[in-house]
């Protein structure tokens, strides 16, 4: 019985967050997802995402494979995250392989592959060019 935890903006929500969040669910029994904030992501990539972070966390919320969200608020309090919601297993994209390796001392760290050819960046760059 094991507890996984990921982190995501999953802004105008694709296949390959779909995939990510499936394959994280099958990790193990419990999926808690941390939803960046509006905020944390104008700090990260000093743009706003598309949607707002309410409605970004809704939309991850009623997938079947996932059991609970929060609001991610700062990169710096992944420790306190995984801690408060007992995740035995941290997943991320391997677009973050390496970066929270500091973490194994509390839970296991997997790296899962990205889905290629699809990113919420590629669709802004497809729709603008409509
Ligand atoms: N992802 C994927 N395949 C894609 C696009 C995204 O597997 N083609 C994964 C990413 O690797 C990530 C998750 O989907 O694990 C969410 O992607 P983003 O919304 O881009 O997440 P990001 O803004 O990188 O936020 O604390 C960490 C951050 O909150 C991660």
């Amino acid at each position: 019985m094991k507890r996984i935890i990921t982190f995501g903006t999953f802004d105008i929500f694709h296949v390959g967050h779909l995939n990510i969040l499936k394959r994280a669910a099958a990790l193990g029994h419990h999926l808690t997802v941390g939803i960046s904030t509006d905020a944390l992501n104008y700090s990260k990539k000093q743009r706003y995402p598309v949607c707002q972070q309410a409605s970004r966390a809704e939309i991850v919320a009623a997938l079947r494979c996932v059991d609970q969200v929060f609001f991610e608020e700062a990169l710096e309090l992944k420790r306190e995250y995984i801690e408060q919601f007992e995740a035995d297993v941290l997943v991320m994209g391997d677009d973050w392989a390496g970066k929270f390796d500091e973490f194994k001392d509390i839970c296991d760290v997997v790296y899962l592959e990205r889905t290629p050819s699809i990113s919420t960046t590629e669709l802004i760059e497809i729709v603008k060019e409509l």
